[in-house]
């Protein structure tokens, strides 16, 4: 295995699971509970608390006027962390924690990377899950570069909030034309030079642009220079750095023929016409007032984590074992899970509850042992559930000592309770937290209400015991303030059903970024097995810990564990056995590689489709080429699904650490839940951190002079490429519920948009490629494509059956995510200086047609001609459907000896991140 080489990677707190949990609400026209959280390892400054206060407000100004006065942030409560100076006007988070943020600073990945960015894994409209900002932004350090930090915000949260993408696009900042290279902006009218900036032996120099006479495009290194003094008001997603520039594109002044992601992602419509499909849009009226209401700010500091357990011993917990399965789960949350300095205590009920254990602090194994005493026995089992007692009981154990808020209550229950309702309003009145583990198949929904109105997490465990739900439940309640190098890493979730005497043999590799507190757990069902481990210099560890009544035995490896293979051998008699491996970072200042996954949504109505994300990351770097496969696990049976980062289906982004794919495999109304896999071998690489989020201004162009802003910082190639390294971690992604599902189900679902058409002219042919959408969204295979292309983009998008047809006789469609490649000789000329649009759809078994994908475009330049071409004699165009004339891409006229260059712009953005 080729070491792990650690560049200096800043510690940021990870975090993905349990978004979606934003507590953000839109009350009339103000955005309430905005949480804003500030990473642990931002040094301690308390004039930053001070400065983001500043942001918000202006934020709030420039949203009002940039919607219209439709929105501004009425509430934000600002996380401070518990390593900061304690202050009398701190209180404490309620709800909030770091895992629900909506907005993190964070020290950047390497030093002076100051850069905004956002997470949004979603379609044109759906929410991103989480903005980042540096505390160099804030301060205003930035300001040439990003322009004043409130409207930098506005720029991150109209991504976040209603999904729009970006209007510039860094990769290609040029197309073509009018037979002119023109820079990719939003709007048309903002002004600006094209330049070259070139650095070389500490000096630098400002070039013109030139074209290639090959292809008749800029070169590569050609920037579009804003003016600093301007009118335009448009756009917030190109430009918003530039002072005049206080409102989004709309339909009057969007330029759809820009290849960029918003194009391409949201069907050529501008930002604010995405916007006024939001909900938010929708649900608002404009106010009246000049200025909004002043946002109001709440200061809270992260305290010590508080957590009760509230566990169900009813008699229907006697179900499939669920009693003792629970105290292996339990057992194994207290030894490994729970972090050191916690307060913990147990709840049990039935019809009535009991404090089994007050609040104790963990401070070492001796708390951890108690605690694991106090679990209730596998005998006791009373009347029905009531969960409300539970609740009641749990909340009066942490009132001995602290205040309800924030407190973590962990509901261990197979959900056979109606009466949940009855205290929704003293859950939400103590700030408490709820996360639900339901056991079995139950579906009650006031369960899903105590975790939603709270912010906790969901889970669910099958009583299938093979598939370990209950150990991987537990095992994702790890802290949602504690830094992630204090987290526990899950590393294996295995489980295997014996029908002969038999061995459970497997491989875990420990890699070098975790390696500590290293915990091998295995359960049983009937009698104790052999158990042996052996490390990667082939020493036997045999010393398990057995605890025979509950039927588990746990093997803990002292110091850091070795770097690489290690192998278990489990001999048994016929039984079902489950394995867990977990561990923590190796190193408390470098970010261990994490695994976090989740559905897009808690619930689906068949037929809605879902997705499945898998988030593959060191820190901020997105970790690529990894083996990444979910289990979707239902009282019917596992569906295993291979994530891709591909930037086809259900991924929007190509290599950018989130894996991703569509899940239709219903079967049964009910409960699933999911976990996630990911393997690292070989071809595994970290990557550059995705780049989304607002524009880094290269320079201004004032009073005639251009004024260069430092170069973008850039991470070298060499943190990023030489890092290959073996790894295995495992995810639990939660529990969702699917409705509406019938008896047998009909092929409702048409194979997925393809959003990565690009096009090509080599000689007098265009080539097309993309990835192959399936039968059912990104799985099975499609039956046809439909092409079309027109010289007006709108055709396409509008009228697209009637635009001319591509004969795709020969185009069979490949297996979902195979690349196509599809070359064709267009029955027309292409003058020099016109574009062509071409868009595809794919056709199912079923007849189902897939959305429009994205229009690329096709241009022909030639450079320096003055008109080679005449004009075409007919408009092969009209979609009359009129037969069309062969006619020859040929030169005509006089100016024959110009050589013909071809050439063409492609409506995509290429994702070479
Ligand atoms: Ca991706
Ligand atoms: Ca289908």
């Amino acid at each position: 295995m080729v070491p792990f080489k650690m560049p200096i990677l800043v510690l940021t707190l990870y975090l993905l699971q349990g978004t979606g949990a934003s507590l953000i609400k839109l009350n009339g026209n103000g955005y309430e509970n905005v949480v804003i959280a500030i990473d642990p390892n931002v040094p301690e400054d308390e004039k930053l608390i001070q400065q983001i206060e500043d942001m918000i407000s202006e934020a709030s100004t420039y949203l009002y006027r940039a919607t219209e006065k439709r929105f501004y942030f009425e509430s934000v409560s600002i996380l401070i962390p518990k390593t900061w100076q304690p202050k009398s006007d701190y209180e404490k988070p309620k709800h909030e924690t770091y895992k629900n943020a909506d907005i993190i600073i964070e020290v950047p990945n390497s030093p002076g990377n100051d850069i905004p960015r956002i997470d949004q894994f979603g379609k044109c409209g759906e929410r991103g899950e989480r903005i980042y900002l540096t505390p160099r932004i804030i301060r205003g350090e930035m300001l040439n570069v990003f322009g004043p930090k409130g409207k930098v915000l506005v720029h991150e949260w109209a991504h976040f909030r209603w999904g729009v993408f970006e209007e510039y696009n860094e990769d290609n900042p040029f197309y073509q034309f009018d037979g002119k290279n023109v820079p990719v902006k939003c709007s048309e009218g903002i002004t600006g030079t094209n330049k070259v900036y070139a650095c070389s032996g500490g000096s630098c120099s400002i070039r013109d642009c030139w074209t290639d006479p090959k292809t008749g495009k800029l070169n590569k290194d050609c920037m579009f220079i804003p003016d600093k003094v301007q009118s335009e008001k448009a756009s917030i997603m190109f430009m918003q750095s530039i002072d005049s520039v206080v409102e989004f594109c709309t339909e009057k002044n969007h330029n759809r023929f820009a290849p960029n992601l918003q194009n391409k992602m949201c069907y050529l419509k501008s930002t604010w016409e995405v916007i006024q499909d939001s909900e938010d849009y929708k649900k608002s009226t404009p106010m009246m007032a000049a200025e909004p209401p002043k946002s109001r700010f709440s200061l809270k500091q992260i305290g010590e984590r508080i957590l009760v357990l509230v566990i169900d011993t009813s008699r229907s917990m006697k179900v499939g074992n669920r009693l003792n399965r629970l105290r292996q789960a339990s057992q194994f949350f207290l030894l490994q899970i729970i972090e050191k300095g916690s307060w913990t205590g147990i709840v049990t009920f039935d019809s009535s509850a009991t404090i089994q254990s007050e609040l104790i602090q963990i401070e070492s194994d001796v708390q951890r042992k108690t605690l694991i005493s106090r679990l209730p026995n596998v005998t006791v089992a009373g009347g029905g559930a009531h969960i409300c007692s539970g609740l009641r009981t749990a909340f009066m154990v942490v009132k001995k000592k602290f205040l309800t808020d924030g407190s973590e209550m962990v509901l261990l229950t197979d959900g056979e309770d109606n009466t949940t309702n009855t205290c929704f309003e003293e859950v939400k009145q103590s700030g408490a937290i709820i996360h639900t583990i339901v056991l079995g198949p139950s579906t009650e929904k006031g369960l899903e209400k105590l975790s939603e109105m709270t912010g906790g997490m969901k889970t669910t465990a099958t009583d299938n015991v093979q598939n370990n739900g209950l150990i991987d439940a537990f095992s994702a309640l790890s802290s949602g303030n504690a830094a992630i190098t204090q987290r526990s890493i899950k590393l294996e979730s295995k489980g295997i059903t014996l029908t002969n005497e038999g061995w459970m043999n497997g491989t875990v590799i420990i890699d070098s970024t975790v390696g500590k507190d290293t915990l091998f757990l295995v359960t049983w069902t009937a009698q104790q097995p052999e158990m042996f481990v052996t490390d990667p210099s082939g020493n036997i560890y045999k010393n398990f810990a057995v605890e025979t009544s509950s039927q588990m035995a746990y093997l803990q490896i002292p110091n850091t564990a070795q770097v690489g293979i290690w192998t278990y051998s489990l001999k048994s008699s016929a039984q079902t056995l489950t394995l867990t491996v977990t561990s923590r970072a190796a190193n408390p200042t470098v970010s261990p590689i994490t695994v976090d996954s989740r559905m897009n949504k808690d619930t689906s109505r068949f037929p809605s489709p879902m997705i499945v994300y898998a988030e593959v990351r060191q820190g901020s770097l997105p970790i690529i080429g990894a083996n990444v496969t979910a289990l979707i696990e239902s009282a019917d049976g596992t569906v295993t699904l291979e994530l891709l980062d591909n930037g086809a289906g259900a991924d929007v982004f190509k290599n950018d650490g989130v894996y991703s794919r569509y899940f239709t495999a219903y079967k049964k109304n009910g409960r699933y839940s999911l976990k996630v896999r990911a393997l690292g071998g070989t071809n595994t690489q970290r990557s550059r951190p995705k780049v989304n989020g607002a524009f880094y201004i290269p320079g201004w162009v004032e009073n005639g002079e251009i004024k260069m802003n430092p170069p973008k910082p850039e991470i070298s190639e060499d943190e990023n490429q030489a890092n290959m390294q073996s790894f295995s971690r495992t995810s639990s992604g939660g529990s969702f519920i699917v409705s509406n599902i019938p008896p047998t189900v009909p092929d409702v679902f048409p194979p997925n948009r393809i959003i990565d058409l690009e096009a090509n002219v080599e000689d007098d042919h265009i080539n097309l490629t993309w990835t192959a959408p399936g039968d059912d969204f990104d799985t099975g295979r499609a039956e046809e494509y439909i092409i079309k292309m027109s010289k007006d983009i709108l055709t396409l998008r509008e009228n697209f059956d009637a635009a001319l047809q591509v004969n795709t006789t020969d185009l069979i469609p490949n297996d979902a995510n195979a690349k196509e490649d599809f070359m064709f000789k267009p029955d027309f000329l292409i003058e020099n200086g016109t574009t062509v649009f071409l868009a595809i759809k794919a056709v199912d078994k079923a007849n189902l047609t897939s959305p429009i994908s994205n229009i690329a475009q096709a241009s022909l330049i030639i450079p320096s001609a003055e008109d080679p071409f005449s004009p075409s004699p007919e408009d092969p165009f009209s979609p009359s459907g009129t037969s069309i004339s062969t006619i020859v891409l040929s030169v005509v006229g006089t100016v024959a000896a110009v050589a013909i260059i071809v050439s063409v712009t492609v409506c995509v953005m290429k994702k070479k991140r």
